[in-house]
This record gives structure tokens, C-alpha cells and sequence, in this order.
């Protein structure tokens, strides 16, 4: 229970934003007011306006409606709680934990666009697994940029995990001995971290599922996650973002990185109606501690705190 009031604290913080410009507006919003057609549009552009997507925004609009026709709810201040329960049932209780291989090593494909919060989810999850009690190797298998290297080894030596970088610029290559590396370390995870940018879009997915093939091909089962990182500061585009992976590639699941720095908490519940894929981290910060497992319960009551 202190574990999740930490989190929760540490959501809210992150999410302070978002509480002051959109859920703190609501709050007012709503106070004393009749629950009309006036207040209902206002309501849905509020939504709107934190991210939610508009088809989810007028869902919630006609539920709001019909349970106000029913006298289920009569007042502003009604809606809030409305709201909460509604927005928690949009997370059916589904599995968010981390696909581990049975034996062997685990591989973690980390994909995203360029600064999506690729390299730092990587340190995240590197200092979490192995506070578990975990080994971890890392592969650093964005060879686009050269101070992409570097700023994994940075953290390799931070978090006190090991590194696999090759001399050459291929990241396939790389990748290989990183699998060989860690099943000869007896590794049990194996975070690859990807290029965000190539020369074309085409080239990015293309050298995504050469990668994947590579680490299909010499861990049984591997790749056990594919982890796509989506920033949530930048609202519908990381929607599309995701999209485009989601055609090259199956993503196992979404790291929405950087939930502290946006005002619209909303894109969360986007992503769960149009792409149908479990957030499974949230990055809250910069450093290697501020990560968090998506919890819809705490993260609801953080939105709305
Ligand atoms: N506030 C905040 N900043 C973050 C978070 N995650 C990453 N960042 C910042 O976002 C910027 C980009 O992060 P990177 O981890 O380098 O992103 P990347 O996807 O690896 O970028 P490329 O390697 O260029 O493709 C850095 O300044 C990070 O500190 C987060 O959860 N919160
Ligand atoms: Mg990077």
C-alpha cells in the first residue's frame, strides 16, 4: 500500500500539469453547475483538448447523456465521479507484466522514433530489472548516431550493467553478438536499444526487422518484447507513430515516456482505443528511477486528483 501511494504521489507530481490546465479546470468547471447540454459540450471539448481522441470524448459524452436522462447523475459535481469509473473500465484487467522466456535470456527490442525516450526507457528499465535481482546486458544497436553509443555506455556504467557495442555500423551484427554475449554471460534480460532516425522511414523499419530476425534466430523465442516508446508530449502524432511501427513490426506493448512533461494525461487513453496495446511503463522524468508500471487505477485518481 506505501508502494502505491509512492507511485501515486509520484504520478500526480508528474502529472501536475495536466491537473492544473485540464482536470483542475474541470473541477470548476463543474461546480454548481446543471448537467445540460451546455455543460455536456463543454465537457467534451475539455476531453478533447487533453488528448482523449474524439471518438472516445463523445462516448463518454452519450454514457454522461443517458445517465443523466436516467437520473443516475444530476449535478456537476456528480460528474467527476462518473468520470473516474468510466475511465477505469476502459482497462479490463490485462496483463502488463513482462513476457520473460522460460530459460535463457530475455530480449527486450526497444523501438520509437527519434527522442521519443528510447536510450533513457532502456537505463529505466536496466536499474529496475536488476534491482529485481536481475542480470542485464544491453545492445547498443543504434550505430546512426555516434553519441548514441555513448550515451548508453553512460548509463551501462551509472546503472553498473554491462554493454555490447560493435566497432562496425552495423546493427544486426552488433545485436548477434550481443545474443551470444548474453547467453554466455547467463544474462537474463537483454535490452537492444535501435536507431530512432535512418535515411528514410522505409530504411528505419527495414533495419527494425532485420534486428528482430537476427535475435529470432539466435535466442528461442526472442524477441519476448517489443517495446515501442512514445512521447506523450506530442499528443495524436505519437498515435501515428505508433501506427507506422505497428505495420513493420509486432510491439508487445507501449512505454510512454515523458508523462511529466505534458498537460494532456489523455493520450493514454487514446493509445488503449486506437491501438489497442497495453501501456506497460511510464516514464515520469529524466532519470533512471522515474519510471513507473502503467497502473489504470492510480493513474486515473492521478488525473483526476
Ligand atoms: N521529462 C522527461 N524527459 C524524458 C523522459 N524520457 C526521456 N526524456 C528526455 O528526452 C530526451 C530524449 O531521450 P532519449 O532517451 O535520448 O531518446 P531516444 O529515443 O533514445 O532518442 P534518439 O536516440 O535520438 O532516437 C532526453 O533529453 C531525455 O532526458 C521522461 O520520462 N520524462
Ligand atoms: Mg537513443
Amino acid at each position: 500500500m506505501a508502494l502505491f501511494r509512492k507511485a501515486l504521489e509520484k504520478l500526480t507530481k508528474g502529472l501536475s500539469r495536466t491537473k492544473d490546465r485540464f482536470l483542475g479546470g474541470l473541477r470548476n468547471l463543474l461546480a454548481g453547475r446543471k448537467l445540460d447540454e451546455d455543460l455536456l459540450d463543454e465537457l467534451e471539448e475539455k476531453l478533447i483538448e487533453a488528448d482523449i481522441g474524439v471518438a472516445t470524448a463523445m462516448k463518454i459524452r452519450q454514457d454522461l447523456q443517458e445517465a443523466f436522462q436516467q437520473r443516475r447523475i444530476e449535478r456537476g459535481e456528480d460528474v467527476l465521479e462518473f468520470l473516474k469509473t468510466e475511465m477505469k473500465s476502459l482497462w479490463p484487467e490485462c496483463d502488463r507484466s513482462v513476457r520473460f522466456a522460460p530459460e535463457g535470456p530475455t530480449v527486450i527490442l526497444v523501438a520509437g522514433i527519434n527522442g521519443a525516450g528510447k536510450t533513457t526507457s532502456i537505463a529505466k528499465l536496466a536499474y529496475q530489472l536488476k534491482q529485481q535481482g536481475k542480470k542485464v546486458v544491453l545492445a547498443a544497436a543504434d550505430t546512426f548516431r555516434a553519441a548514441a553509443v555513448e550515451q548508453l555506455t553512460i548509463w551501462s556504467q551509472r546503472i553498473g550493467v554491462e554493454i555490447v557495442k560493435g566497432g562496425g555500423s552495423d546493427p544486426a551484427a552488433i545485436v548477434f553478438d550481443a545474443c551470444d554475449a548474453a547467453r554466455a554471460r547467463n544474462a537474463d534480460v537483454l535490452l537492444v536499444d535501435t536507431a530512432g532516425r535512418l535515411h528514410t522511414q522505409d530504411h528505419l523499419m527495414r533495419e527494425l526487422t532485420k534486428i528482430r530476425d537476427v535475435v529470432a534466430r539466435k535466442l528461442p523465442g526472442a524477441p519476448h518484447e517489443v517495446l515501442l516508446v512514445l512521447d506523450a508530449t506530442t499528443g495524436q502524432n505519437a498515435i501515428n507513430q505508433a501506427k507506422a511501427f505497428l505495420q513493420a513490426i509486432d510491439v508487445t506493448g507501449i512505454f510512454l515516456a515523458k508523462l511529466d512533461g505534458t498537460a494532456k494525461g489523455g493520450i493514454v487513453v487514446a493509445i488503449r482505443n486506437e491501438i489497442h496495446l497495453p501501456v506497460k511503463f511510464v516514464g515520469v522524468g529524466e532519470t533512471y528511477e522515474d519510471v513507473e508500471p502503467f497502473d489504470p487505477e492510480s493513474f486515473v485518481e492521478a488525473l483526476f486528483a
